[in-house]
């Protein structure tokens, strides 16, 4: 039967408030999950994940889950540790115990983050590029995805990893302009990553079909995922703002912009 209902961690952040509001149409029953209380939804679970039992509650009986939660920005390494690492590895022995046994783990382009930005006419950045996280950030993100393939391998847990670049409502700079995931090409390629078959461990990237696209998006387009956007429509007002990329400035050269020499850190 196809998957029904599905856990949303970090539900109250960003990315799950706009995953609150499309994924519904795609038939999902949507249980949420946060650290936080979300704002007019009194049946969210509000636990940490590093509360064992409440997520094995939480996980119990749903057919998959999308896992944002987490810290999602640069922060000490103690902090990164104990929600992105001990965090993830208790997601997964949840899923584990209660036989849920599909995930879709919000991975990021800051595992990542230190490859060099393709230049014009260079070839699209394949998924098994060697990875480079630009932060401790993008560390975690590196130990997620192994932590998805060691739970493939060992225990037959499904995952498909989403490399995801910018997910917002529109690019605000020329680099987003290239790794821009709409919220409507996101809630597409969530649904491609829940309902496709025989994922075993897949690394997408999340991106629209952007015109200045850096990645390969043919391991996403082969879970189902069609792409319907383009960041291309704002390139008039951000290039009259910024102007191109500059091959000289730091912040233009990798693929993690700003993370790698200036990352911005988790306020909490
Ligand atoms: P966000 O910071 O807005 O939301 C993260 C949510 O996770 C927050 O509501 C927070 O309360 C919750 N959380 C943090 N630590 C927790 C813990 N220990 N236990 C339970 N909940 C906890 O981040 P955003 O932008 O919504 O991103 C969601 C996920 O997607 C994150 O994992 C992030 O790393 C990933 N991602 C997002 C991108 C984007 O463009 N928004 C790009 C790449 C990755
Ligand atoms: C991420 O991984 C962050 O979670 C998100 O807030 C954005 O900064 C995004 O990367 C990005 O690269 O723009």
């Amino acid at each position: 039967p196809a998957p029904r209902t599905v856990l949303l961690t970090g539900a109250a952040g960003g990315l799950g408030t706009l995953m609150r509001g499309l994924l519904p149409a795609y038939g999902y029953e949507l249980r949420l999950l946060d650290a936080r209380p979300i704002e007019g939804e009194p049946d969210a679970i509000t636990a940490d994940l590093a509360d064992r039992d409440a997520l094995r509650e939480a996980v119990r009986g749903v057919d998959a889950i999308v896992h944002l939660a987490g810290i999602s920005l640069e922060s000490t390494f103690d902090k990164i540790l104990k929600a992105n690492i001990e965090g993830l590895y208790n997601l997964y022995e949840a899923a584990r115990e209660e036989g849920v046994r599909r995930i879709v783990f919000a991975s990021s382009n800051h595992a990542i983050g230190y490859t060099p930005r393709p230049a014009d006419g260079d070839p699209r950045v394949p998924v098994d590029t060697h990875r480079r996280p630009d932060t401790y950030y993008g560390l975690s993100k590196s130990f997620g995805e192994d932590l998805a393939q060691f739970y493939w391998d060992k225990f037959g847990q499904e995952t498909v990893s989403v490399r995801i670049g910018s997910c917002f409502m529109e690019p605000t700079n020329v680099r987003m302009m290239s790794v821009w995931l709409s919220p409507g090409d996101g809630a597409r390629l969530f649904d491609a990553a829940i309902r496709a078959e025989g994922v075993g461990h897949t690394v997408v990237y999340g991106s629209s079909d952007n015109t200045r696209v850096w990645w390969d998006l043919s391991s996403a387009r082969a879970l189902g995922y069609e792409p319907q956007d383009d960041s291309e429509q704002f390139a008039e007002k951000l290039l009259a703002e910024f102007g191109e990329l500059d091959p000289e400035n730091p912040d233009h050269t990798r693929m993690g912009g700003h993370f790698v020499t200036n990352p911005p850190i988790w306020p909490y």
